[in-house]
């Protein structure tokens, strides 16, 4: 963290109050020349400081970046999001994830990144991350449960995804199960939760989360065009990036919290609220074959309960859904 670094953040700090050049000078020990080239500095990153006459120095506005110091600065929560991981481009957050976990790091470490150019979703699929507009994120997490356990944290996710997105923005996201994150039938997040596991159990799970915040249309691939969407598109409206991650993580640190310690129980009733798949004829496509019939609903294992024609019940743990209606 360098001097530039820790007076963006004793401005912030001062909570709009000016905080005068002298005074700054004495407590970084550095002349008041110094602090103002540091100042000019915040302001070419994007900063807006504001010079008041006699009184110092005031902080209007922070650039939307993802640094970690933009989102620690009034981050709530008390582990996730602790240590954050921030490149500004990479192929993908989930490889430095996994090398991070691998090496060890604490359980709520955070990657993330501006841009990346080999984004994925499941099954080695693409996931279009164009720079800048959305939330390209990997959250490290160390539960102590069994790995059967570790497809719920999707849904736990998805919930927390919604929670946040309802909080910065006026928006009422649905959920697809079960990881899709839906406005007007548009995706605008994707999760992908990824597993290092070995005789002892999960050693880290790891959470990948492509949020679609700023974009325009022509921001996405073709190939996605008629099929995503962006907070932006969807409300008319820019919205935070650094508030949308500090809404996630705090919804992220309770909700597994309350998961882990808890069970499924109220989280269910939570996903089910926020859900367009359940009691709705719907196709699911498996690698092996494809059902239709009625979403009946979700276990506490959070298995999709699928009831043919014929009616008879099946479990579902994996698949592509789509609605029928
Ligand atoms: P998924 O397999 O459910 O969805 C992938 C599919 O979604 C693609 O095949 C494409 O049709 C569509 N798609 C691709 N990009 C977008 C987009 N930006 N918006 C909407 N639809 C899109 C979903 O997989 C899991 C995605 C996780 C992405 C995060 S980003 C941070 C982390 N790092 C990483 O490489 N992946 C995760």
């Amino acid at each position: 963290i360098t001097v530039t670094h820790k007076l963006a953040k004793r401005l912030i700090e001062a909570n709009g109050e000016a905080v005068s050049g002298q005074h700054l000078a004495d407590e970084f020990g550095i002349s008041r020349t110094a602090i103002w080239k540091h100042i000019k500095e915040l302001e070419e990153k994007g900063y807006t400081i504001e010079s008041v006459k006699k009184k110092g120095y005031r902080i209007v506005s922070v650039p939307d970046t993802l640094e970690p110091l933009a989102i620690q600065t009034g981050l709530k929560t008390k582990r996730i999001g602790q240590k954050i991981d921030y490149i500004e481009s990479c192929p993908s957050t989930q490889i430095i994830a996994h090398q991070l976990a691998q090496e060890g790091t604490p359980d709520g470490t955070v990657v993330l990144t501006e841009a990346q150019t080999a984004g994925r979703g499941r099954m080695a699929r693409k996931w279009d991350s164009a720079a800048g507009k959305g939330v390209w994120m990997s959250i490290i997490l160390r539960p102590d449960v069994v790995p059967q356990k570790a497809p719920q944290f999707t849904l736990v996710t998805a919930v927390a995804v919604v929670r946040a997105i309802e909080e910065v923005t006026k928006l009422q996201p649905k959920i697809k199960w079960p990881n899709d994150i839906l406005l007007n039938g548009k995706k605008c997040t994707g999760i992908l939760t990824e597993l290092q596991s070995d005789a002892d159990g999960i050693q880290a799970l790891i959470i990948g989360i492509g949020l679609n915040i700023n974009q325009e249309k022509e921001d996405f691939d073709p190939e996605v065009r008629d099929i995503a969407t962006s907070l932006k598109m969807e409300s008319g409206e820019m919205a935070s990036r650094q508030k949308l991650v500090q809404s996630l993580l705090y919804y992220m640190e309770i909700y597994t919290q309350m998961y882990i310690e808890e069970g499924f129980g109220m989280l269910k009733i939570l996903w089910e609220s926020y859900s367009t798949t359940i009691g709705q004829p719907v196709r699911a496509r498996m690698t092996n074959q494809t059902l239709e019939g009625i979403a009946e609903g979700i276990t506490d294992d959070g298995v999709l309960q699928l009831r043919t024609a014929d009616g008879k019940l099946h479990g579902i743990y994996s698949a592509d859904i789509e609605m029928t209606d």
